[in-house]
């Protein structure tokens, strides 16, 4: 059964020029693209999409950072996509979560900075799949 799942690369990732390494192991994993676009975050979307985290102590500099460039949107199809695209990423720590050989691992030092965002879960992707992309 295929699933689909919302990655961004944040702007710590696009700054650092890290896109098509992100999109290259998605491509590898074998999770098919089914939307990409390079956009600016305002601050309304930022609320909705991290609206679980709103009375979390972060939220304001979670907020501040996703707005302070563009971030690349995606979603990713396949088997298990919000998982398997979780695996690619890693914890969200890069130093003491992130497994050796992931994104977060071998490119983040910071949780604040961790490169990418992927849907933690089924539901989460159906809800953050609309929020991106309200046509697809
Ligand atoms: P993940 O992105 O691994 O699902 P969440 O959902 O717990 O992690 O956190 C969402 C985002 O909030 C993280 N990607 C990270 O950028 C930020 N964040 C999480 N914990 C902290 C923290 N302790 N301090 C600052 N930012 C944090």
């Amino acid at each position: 059964m295929s699933e689909r799942s919302l990655v961004l690369v944040k702007p710590d990732g696009v700054s650092r020029g890290l896109v098509g390494e992100v999109i290259s192991r998605i491509e590898r994993k074998g999770l098919k693209l089914v939307a990409l676009e390079l956009r600016n975050v305002d601050r309304s979307l930022a609320e909705q999409h991290y609206a679980e985290h709103a009375e979390r102590p972060f939220f304001g500099d979670l907020l501040e950072f996703i707005t302070s460039g563009p971030v690349v949107a995606l979603v990713v199809e396949g088997p298990r996509a919000a998982a398997a695209f979780r695996q690619l990423a890693g914890g969200t720590d890069p130093v003491e979560k992130a497994a050796p050989g992931s994104i977060r691992a071998d490119f983040g030092l910071e949780v604040q900075f961790n490169l990418v965002h992927g849907s933690d879960s089924p539901e989460s992707a159906e809800r953050e799949v609309k929020l991106w992309f309200p046509d697809l």
